[in-house]
């Protein structure tokens, strides 16, 4: 395994971010945005990994696929305003936009806390379990925030460049070719959903590796974490509109997600109309 793509990484302030960041992961599978968070907003975000797996308890893995050294929280967003504001982000939302298009949905929010003696995650692709044939373009994108530095003996995410054009999904027992994404904290990492990817090894003796992952899918196709069931909808009710609609309360192309033909959002108080996708076809002249 070799380390460090970091140098090819892609500052946060760069003017043209989005359309650099598809560009890679279209050709490479990833692309590192650097500089997206300053390390005090990454200590908060640290703190309330640490404050909410106490409130909760949360255990280890109970198999070697989510790390028997690994502490993993679900569904972020029910769990701090500061982890809604993450999902928020205007300059990952956008690059989410350029490779995943229009009416695009959160799929889901969650930690991964890593800590010393952890072996290699199994390599997987994230939407290794679709039937689209291999390769195919980004239904899903994986963006993985690291909180602290990500160091390859840490537990750096490794990856395999160029996977996401492989017409196969990696098997148990293979090797290959990985790097690990090491990164400074405040960085993130954007996959394409098909790029063969794993969490790493840590083989430190006392630093904890943090990261989250947020993830996305294109408007037409399934979550992840069932979202709409995961979250009250009185409590949804006071998120931000960007949010409830990035959960599911909005349509993809003004027809699918719909509720009895009214927009989803209607069932949170709000009076939105949009011309539904039938109306402007049934407006359309038939010769
Ligand atoms: O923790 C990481 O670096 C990656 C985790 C991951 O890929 C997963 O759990 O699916």
């Amino acid at each position: 395994m070799s380390a460090n793509p970091t140098s090819g990484a892609i500052p946060a302030s760069n003017p043209e971010l989005a359309q650099a960041v598809a560009k890679a992961v279209n050709a490479e599978g990833y692309a590192i945005v650097t500089g997206v968070l300053d390390r005090k907003a990454c200590d908060t975000l640290v703190a309330e990994v640490d404050r909410v797996e106490t409130e909760h308890q949360v255990e280890f893995g109970k198999n070697d696929f989510e790390g028997f050294q690994t502490r993993r929280i679900f569904n972020l967003i029910q769990r701090s305003g500061r982890f809604r504001e993450l999902v928020l982000d205007e300059a990952v939302l956008g690059i989410i936009d350029a490779i995943l298009g229009e009416d695009f949905l959160l799929s889901g929010t969650t930690s991964m806390h890593i800590s010393p003696g952890e072996t290699p995650q199994l390599l997987h692709a994230d939407d290794g379990m679709i039937t689209l044939p291999r390769p195919h373009v980004a239904t899903l994108v994986t963006t993985l925030w690291a909180l602290t530095d990500f160091e390859a003996d840490n537990g750096a995410t490794r990856l395999v460049p160029g996977s996401h054009l492989n017409p196969d999904i990696p098997r148990p027992g293979e090797t290959h070719a990985d790097i690990a994404a090491e990164m400074p904290a405040g960085s993130v990492l954007v996959l394409h959903g098909s790029t063969w990817h794993g969490g790493g090894t840590n083989s430190t003796r006392d630093r904890e590796r943090y990261g989250l992952s947020i993830q996305f899918v294109a408007g037409w196709c399934r979550q992840q974490q069932n979202l709409m069931l995961g979250t009250d909808p009185g409590v949804v009710a006071s998120y931000p509109r960007r949010l409830q609609e990035l959960i599911g309360y909005s349509l993809y192309r003004n027809l699918m997600g719909h509720v009895d033909r009214e927009h989803p959002l209607t069932l949170l108080g709000q009076d939105v109309r949009p011309e539904m996708l039938w109306d402007k076809m049934g407006n359309q002249p038939k010769k």
